[in-house]
């Protein structure tokens, strides 16, 4: 199997060739005008030729893991076959060898956030880990008695809990920015809330409940103003959108691997050095420090004072193969598939008898939740799974969010780069038969 995607680039039909003279399209009109091949696109993935339940699997639970190519798959295999050792500490071969795949992992990460440099990305074990770093370290350090924290109504508990933690433990305030029935959050409150004793906002790129993509760009500047640090929760923002952490300008952004098609266990944290580096170490162990002794411990330089133990080394090579995938692919034709597939689904459910879409914000990632009237979410996924067809169905770890929308809990179907137009018909079809049980 080739490292290389299963993707190829071909020309529109009817498209002119050869190009006039002049008119030699920018590189984005001419992604614009290749086509995506997403057969070829799911060849790469094994999993998708399986059968669930005597039926062809209908992957529709991207939000809560993406599957994986077996570019990933390869990458993890010869890591463990001929490569594996432990980093940054071995003179041996082996040992330097797994460093500078781990190393080089972080640089594929570095190039993908468009970060500064390598000492701004801490290699974790994901988005939860991210967030709870910068609260306990960050947080811990400069939040104090009478400090606010603002997060939106719309954040998954891991951009929820840590700062609760946090506010409470220091004496602080936790600010909820509120949303509006359309799910979007709301600029006028947020500026309101924001005033000098602002000290963090910690807000979701993407919701993973609703597919919100929330104004980052403008709320981080609207923190900024009023002297606050931004935390970005990215799990949802990276499988979906072009990230550029020095446009955003955000001073943290935090994601999860599996999300964007690569391992489990494995993530990164993005942080201005000049932030990470008047930080305390989060934890305690090998690799992060220079010096021990029993009467004083020098600590290692950045990302390293980070990183303590003995990291997911298999799970960060694996990650910076997904990223390599992704970018193959297209990030921007990736981003247009799954926006079709939004509005293609979003209409085919829109038929169905006593629907209702909870989350119709005009920026959306390629997140459907729906509820059926009379029908719980719970038994709306055991029938689909019958047919093969595998959504979310519950909170999704965003509790305040189902009480905002007066609903306990919603199904999610969630689509990525390998989803298609004929895999949303047969949710829609699943969902007649649900249907026709319940009524
Ligand atoms: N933030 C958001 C927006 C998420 O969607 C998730 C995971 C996390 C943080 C936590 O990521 P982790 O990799 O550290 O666990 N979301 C989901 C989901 O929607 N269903 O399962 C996990």
């Amino acid at each position: 199997m080739s490292a290389e995607p299963n993707v190829v680039l071909s020309r529109e039909d009817g498209e002119e060739s050869p190009r006039k003279i002049g008119t030699d399209p920018s590189p984005s009109t001419r992604l614009r005008m290749t086509k995506y091949d997403v057969q070829r696109v799911r060849e790469d993935f094994p999993i998708l030729r399986r059968e669930v339940r005597g039926n062809p699997l209908v992957y529709l639970d991207n939000a809560a893991t993406t599957q994986k190519p077996q570019q990933v798959i390869d990458r993890l295999v010869r890591y463990y076959a001929e490569e594996n050792s432990n980093v940054h500490r071995g003179v041996h071969y082996l040992s330097e060898v797994a460093t500078a795949a781990y190393e080089g992992a972080r640089t594929t990460v570095t190039r993908f956030l468009n970060a500064r440099s390598e000492k701004e990305i801490v290699l974790t074990r994901g988005t939860t880990e991210g967030i709870n770093l910068v609260a306990y370290s960050w947080g811990r350090k400069n939040v104090g008695a009478g400090d606010e924290v603002i997060i939106s109504a719309i954040e998954h508990h891991s951009n929820i809990v840590p700062w609760q933690q946090l506010t409470e433990e220091k004496k602080a305030t936790l600010k909820i920015i509120p949303v509006n029935d359309a799910g979007e959050i709301d600029l006028d409150a947020y500026a309101k809330l924001l005033n000098e004793r602002t000290k963090l906002v910690a807000v979701g790129h993407a919701s993973n409940a609703l597919g919100t993509i929330n104004p980052i760009k403008k709320m981080i500047a609207m923190a900024h103003d009023a002297g606050a640090v931004v935390v970005i929760d990215g799990a949802q923002g990276v499988p979906h959108l072009t990230i550029d952490v020095q446009d955003l300008d955000c001073d943290f952004y935090a994601f999860s691997g599996h999300k964007v098609y690569g391992p489990t266990g494995v993530g990164a944290l993005y942080g201005k050095e000049a932030l990470l580096e008047a930080m305390p170490p989060f934890m305690g162990g090998g690799d992060m420090i220079l010096s021990v002794s029993f009467e004083k411990t020098t600590y290692n330089a950045l990302p390293y004072k980070f990183e303590a133990g003995t990291p997911n080394i298999a799970g960060v090579i694996g990650l910076a193969a997904a990223l390599d995938y992704v970018t193959h692919v297209g990030l921007e034709r990736i981003a247009a598939h799954e926006h079709d597939l939004l509005l293609y689904a979003t209409d085919r459910l829109l038929g169905l008898d006593g629907i209702r879409i909870i989350g119709t914000a005009r920026e959306k990632a390629s997140v459907i939740s729906f509820v059926l009237e009379g029908v719980h979410p719970h038994d709306i996924g055991t029938i689909l799974d019958q047919e093969g067809i595998a959504i979310r169905t519950g909170h999704h770890c965003a509790q305040p969010l189902m009480m905002r929308f007066n609903v306990p809990a919603t199904g999610r179907a969630s689509f990525a780069l390998y989803n298609t137009r004929e895999e949303a018909d047969a949710l829609v079809a699943g969902l007649k038969k649900v249907i026709e049980v319940f009524r």
